[in-house]
């Protein structure tokens, strides 16, 4: 029989806290899904991260559930996992309403006796195509459930069957990422007709990028990321310019148990980038000023996105001096959609300021920090994994803000309840 259905990931919707940027990726996935209503698919798959974090705003929620149940109307269901995103320890993501309402159906289910990990399967009604994944935790903590997943008994299960997964593989990892936490390929169980991935937010095969590109599966490409649906921060806008999904369609015959599939990428071209690079090295700030200002004055960035990395060490003068804000609505006089620009490169010879890597996502640079400083500190009875996780955990949480409606005595002591947690102090230390 013939089948075809979308694989979504990484949608990270409500990821910008640019009001305007934040509506494109709304407008982004509303596209996405009327195009996969068009395209007339059997289900849609979301591979993780559908939303940016486990608790999103109402606007975000109620976009989901608008969108999700359009699918619904056409009778198009919704398989898939929960992502590093989205997943909350506790079992409070706001993806719960959405699978007891049966929007979003979590393959991800089954039992945990002991040093062992069942997962089920989850049957598609109208293809009798099986699928099942796992879903991710917070730092790819998932890695270990993987270690103790019982693969046998979902490797003899007969049928076409799909696993769902949120985890980077190492023999897949782009050399760029090469610093996030990846699992090796033999974790996973074999003998499933499609890997649908998310968490890595770049497209591989990259291939599937270029125009007209139809990728067959076989038993080496059986692993696709779609990447994001759209850009989710500077850098990936910067660098990659659109996001977008694939659809798969082919031919299964359930008496053979085979599957011919055939992979197409689907961009989501919302608006045009425009990405400027300037190096500061050897000119003073004035200088800067003026080729930035030529420079600009000849772009035609009507209605493009512009982003501007500036960085280099200047001879003289001051990064603060080179102001952010004069540059932006130079810009947005000629017509610029939106204006990103980053200086966090940037420097002067006349002071150093502390060095962070370049191109990297606040989330990195957080994390390396902290597992820098953690190599330098000892404290008893906590091995440094653990210190490391707590400070994340702790980070996390004194990163929430009282919600409006919510009283400060309430907020504190919301605090203290989960602070003890962390270091187990009260009763109820397990997560
Ligand atoms: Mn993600």
């Amino acid at each position: 029989m013939k089948v075809k259905f979308a694989h979504l990931a990484d949608c990270h919707l409500g990821a910008w806290r640019n009001e305007k940027l934040n509506n494109l990726g709304y407008f982004a996935f509303e596209t996405a899904i009327n195009k996969i209503i068009e395209e007339k698919v059997d289900f849609v798959i979301i591979s993780g991260d559908l939303f940016d974090v486990s608790n999103p705003k109402v606007d975000v929620i109620d976009l989901a559930v608008k969108e999700l149940k359009k699918l619904r109307d056409h009778e198009i269901p919704v398989y898939g996992v929960m992502g590093s995103h989205d997943f909350s320890p506790s079992n409070k993501s706001m993806l719960r309403p959405l699978i007891t309402a049966g929007l979003f159906n979590d393959v991800s289910q089954g039992e945990k006796p002991e040093d062992n990990l069942i997962l089920n399967f989850t049957l598609d009604q109208k293809t009798n195509i099986k699928l099942t994944g796992l879903r991710a935790r917070k730092r790819s903590l998932e890695i270990e459930d993987y270690k103790i997943l019982d693969k046998k008994n979902l490797e003899e299960e007969k049928g076409i069957k799909i696993f769902i997964l949120h985890t980077m593989l190492n023999e897949l990892k782009p050399i760029e990422f090469k610093d996030m936490e990846s699992a090796p390929k033999s974790l996973l169980p074999s003998n499933f007709h499609y890997y649908a991935g998310g968490h890595l937010h770049k497209t591989v095969p990259t291939e599937l990028r270029k125009e007209k590109t139809i990728i067959r599966i076989s038993e080496k490409t059986k692993v696709i990321y779609p990447g994001a649906l759209t850009p989710t921060n500077f850098r990936e806008l910067e660098k990659y310019k659109y996001g977008g999904f694939c659809i798969i369609s082919g031919d299964i015959n359930h008496n053979t148990q085979e599957a011919d599939f055939n992979v197409k990428f689907i961009p989501l071209k919302i608006k045009e980038i425009i990405s400027i690079d300037f190096n500061c090295d050897n000119k003073t700030s004035i200088q800067v000023k003026n080729i930035l200002k030529d420079k600009i004055d000849n772009l035609n960035v009507k209605d493009k996105i512009v982003t501007l990395r500036i960085y280099g060490t200047l001879s003289s003068g001051k990064p603060y001096e080179i102001k952010t804000n004069e540059i932006i609505q130079l810009l947005k006089q000629k017509g610029a959609y939106e204006v990103l620009i980053n200086k966090v490169a940037l420097s002067s010879r006349e002071y150093t300021s502390i060095r962070v890597s370049i191109g990297k996502t606040n989330e990195e640079i957080e994390n390396t920090l902290i597992h820098e400083h953690v190599q330098k500190i000892k404290i008893k009875d906590i091995n440094k994994k653990d210190l490391e996780n707590k400070t994340h955990d702790l980070l996390s949480i004194l990163g929430k803000e009282r919600e409006e409606g919510t009283k400060v005595k309430d907020y504190d002591e919301e605090l203290i309840i989960n602070f003890k947690k962390i270091f187990q102090l009260g009763k109820e230390g397990n997560d």
